[in-house]
This record gives C-alpha cells, sequence and structure tokens, in this order.
C-alpha cells in the first residue's frame, strides 16, 4: 500500500483537531468525492482528471479509491473501476457514489454511451470488497432517461431498508431501488420545485430524522456547495443556502459523512500545482453541525 498525504496542520487553539493537507491527494487530479464508512475504515472514492487534457474538457477515464482510519493519512487503493468495466461505456468517468449492503459493494457512476447517440447514462458495478475489483452486472444501463442529464447518482439506504438513487444536472431525479440494489420500482420522479440554485453533484443522507440534500449549486459564475433539507426522504425540500463559496475550478462536488464522531465535508478545487477547471483536487474540512441541525458555512484550509 502506498501512502499518498501526509502532512498535518495543528491548530494553535484546538489542539485536537488535526487535518490532512489540503489538497488531500497531490499524486493525481482528483474530483467528485464520496466517502463511506465501512468496517471502522473511511473509504473515500474520487474520479480522476487526466493530466492530459483531450479537447479543452473534463478527460476522465477510471475511478480512485483512498482510505483512512484517521481521516489524515490516506492509503493509495488505485482505481477499482474505468469506464472500461461497462462493455456500453466509452468514456467520461464521471462522479459516482459506493454503497455497502449486505456484504457488498455497489458502485453507481455516470458515463457516455458508446450508441444511442453518446448519451450520458448511469451504470451501477458489484464488489465484494470496498477497494474492487468491480463487475458490471446488468450489462446495460440502470439509469438511462434523460441523455445529457443523467449524471452525479447519489444513493442512500434509509432506516426501513428502503434505498434511494437521486442523480441529475440542471433536474434533480429520483427512483426507488429495489433491495437487489440493481433494479429500481416505480417510475422515475423529477423533484419540484428543486432545491434553490440548483446545478448538480447531489449528495443525499440523513442525520437525527432529517435528511439532507448537499448539492452544487450556483448564484456567480462558479459553483457554490449548497444544500437542502427535508423531513421525508422525497421532499418537498427546504433550501438553507450555501455552505461553501465558488472556488478556482468551474464546478465543486459535495461529499458528507461522519466518522469517529466528527463531521466532513469533501469537495473540489483547482489548488493542485497546474490545476483549474479540468485539473481538480479533492478537499476535505471537519465541521459541526449547529445544534438545529444546520450547517455551517465552511471555509476551506490550505496547507
Ligand atoms: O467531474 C465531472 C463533472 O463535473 C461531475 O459529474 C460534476 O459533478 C462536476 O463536478
Amino acid at each position: 500500500c502506498k501512502v499518498v498525504v501526509f502532512l498535518m496542520a495543528i491548530s494553535l487553539f484546538q489542539t485536537t483537531e488535526c487535518y490532512a493537507d489540503n489538497p488531500m491527494v497531490q499524486t493525481n487530479y482528483t474530483a467528485d468525492p464520496a466517502p463511506t464508512v465501512y468496517n471502522g475504515t473511511c473509504y473515500l472514492y474520487t474520479t480522476h482528471d487526466e493530466d492530459t487534457i483531450v479537447n479543452n474538457f473534463y478527460t476522465m477515464n477510471d475511478w480512485r479509491c483512498y482510505s483512512s482510519t484517521d481521516m489524515q493519512n490516506w492509503t493509495d487503493h488505485g482505481s477499482p473501476l474505468s469506464y472500461n468495466t461497462f462493455s456500453w461505456a466509452k468514456g467520461d468517468a464521471w462522479a459516482g457514489q459506493v454503497i455497502n449492503r449486505n456484504g457488498k459493494f455497489y458502485f453507481y457512476g455516470p458515463m457516455t454511451r458508446n450508441n444511442a447517440g453518446g448519451a450520458r447514462v448511469i451504470g451501477v458495478a458489484v464488489s465484494d470488497s470496498p477497494t474492487g475489483p468491480f463487475t458490471d452486472p446488468l450489462g446495460k444501463p440502470l439509469i438511462a432517461n434523460n441523455g445529457a442529464q443523467d449524471i452525479d447518482p447519489t444513493v442512500f439506504i434509509d432506516d426501513n431498508g428502503q434505498a434511494y438513487l437521486y442523480w441529475g444536472n440542471g433536474n434533480l431525479y429520483y427512483v426507488k431501488l429495489n433491495q437487489d440494489m440493481i433494479s429500481y420500482s416505480g417510475g422515475i420522479v423529477q423533484v419540484s420545485p428543486k432545491p434553490a440554485n440548483y446545478v448538480e453533484g447531489p449528495w443525499f443522507y440523513k442525520r437525527n430524522n432529517l435528511y439532507y440534500m448537499v448539492y452544487a449549486g450556483m448564484t456567480g459564475g462558479s459553483e457554490n456547495i449548497s444544500y437542502a433539507t427535508s423531513n421525508s426522504p422525497t421532499g418537498p425540500w427546504t433550501s438553507k443556502g450555501t455552505i461553501m463559496g465558488s472556488q478556482n475550478s468551474y464546478t465543486n462536488h459535495p461529499g458528507v459523512t461522519d466518522y469517529k464522531g466528527n463531521s466532513y465535508l469533501f469537495y473540489h478545487t483547482g489548488n493542485l500545482p497546474g490545476g483549474g477547471s479540468y485539473h481538480r483536487s479533492v478537499g476535505v474540512e471537519q465541521f459541526k453541525y449547529n445544534a438545529d441541525g444546520t450547517i455551517p458555512s465552511i471555509p476551506i484550509t490550505k496547507n
């Protein structure tokens, strides 16, 4: 195993809080962070901006996996899957997420199809291990509904066992996944009204009986991170404002988790040398929810 990140910055005033270097991965350009906790370890899945940018656009072929037991030192597990895992895909390995159910790990991620006009669709892959390898159980996309809009899946299993997959660029959609996690029942539902200034990158979870939808929003020239809450997994959603302002990459993308009693927001910027909108890098900040469950404004730290 290779340890990728390491400098520890200790606050002068809060010596118990230690942070990883930001950007936390300095060996690849990474984006679209998606954390999950399994067996006491925090696994972080990211996308991967290739060093060589083609056609001045996102050039992304595989997903990466890192893990940590202290949120400061991260082990690089390489690439557990790529668009080549899916026989029907031709590229654009964009923002994905992994969830554990009954000892199996389910990955959901968007790609462009190698037929049907190259539409962006969402695939599912399965593994017995959080670090892969993953295989495609369907041999076809799970979600192929809206052409360019089917990106950025986020998955959550509620306390009653019902799993939800939300996704979308421009509009927000969801389906109720079946227990097998590779099919769904009922139709695709478009969320209306969508949360304020919603663009893409939803991250869906529940805390203290309140459902959270954290997402990339737009009020200026580049994306911020905003959120909405609901008393129901299917809304209606109450917009709660922006928690992280625009950074130096056009996009941003949230991933939120609790780990060992603390709360963390993962995001991306263009803060590595050579960085920018197509060379992004994942960072992480520890934060504390307010007593009423609202999320404070979260500044980024750089080391
Ligand atoms: O990384 C490619 C796309 O950019 C993601 O799918 C969006 O969330 C945005 O970060």
